[in-house]
């Protein structure tokens, strides 16, 4: 087991056991990811969420933010650990998740699924639900644009 996994269990055991914070406790980290109209330098490539894949530690908040209106993020049913909350946040709101389960965690903007918006959370590492996660069917573009993050993963 990687050395600051095992820091942040038990850490987040410390915590649920009340007894506060041990001294070697990292800060839990904060990320967010722009819900856009177009991707950052690409106005070819509509409805995207930037980045598309984000990597953290678990007990790291993230948080979707409504730059462009007209979007929403939505957790794909199959594509986040068991035990994971699923989450599907109201249209062009501000929106945080504390994601604690390692795993991967799929994605989507609910208006625009269909054409491809989606994303990807790693959290600690992806093995724990990957495979029953790329197994997950798609329609439209969302189909494509999984694979391709998919394969991003692998490189
Ligand atoms: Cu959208």
């Amino acid at each position: 087991m990687f050395m600051p996994m095992l820091t942040r269990m038990l850490c987040n055991a410390a915590l649920a056991l009340m007894v506060g914070a041990m001294p070697f406790c990292a800060t839990a980290a904060e990320f967010e990811i722009q819900m856009l109209n177009a991707a950052p330098g690409n106005a070819q490539h509509t409805n995207v969420f930037a980045p598309a894949i984000l990597r953290i530690s678990s007990g790291d908040m993230v948080t979707f933010v409504p730059t462009d209106t007209g979007h929403n993020t939505a957790s794909k049913r199959g594509m986040i650990p068991e035990g994971a909350e699923p989450w599907n946040s109201p249209m062009d709101t501000r929106y945080s998740v504390t994601l604690t389960v390692p795993g991967v965690y799929g994605y989507l903007c609910l208006p625009h699924y269909e054409m491809g918006m989606v994303g990807l959370i790693i959290v600690d590492d992806a093995a724990p639900n990957l495979e029953s996660a790329k197994k997950i069917r798609h329609p439209g573009a969302a189909r494509a644009a999984f694979r391709d993050l998919f394969d991003q993963l692998a490189n």
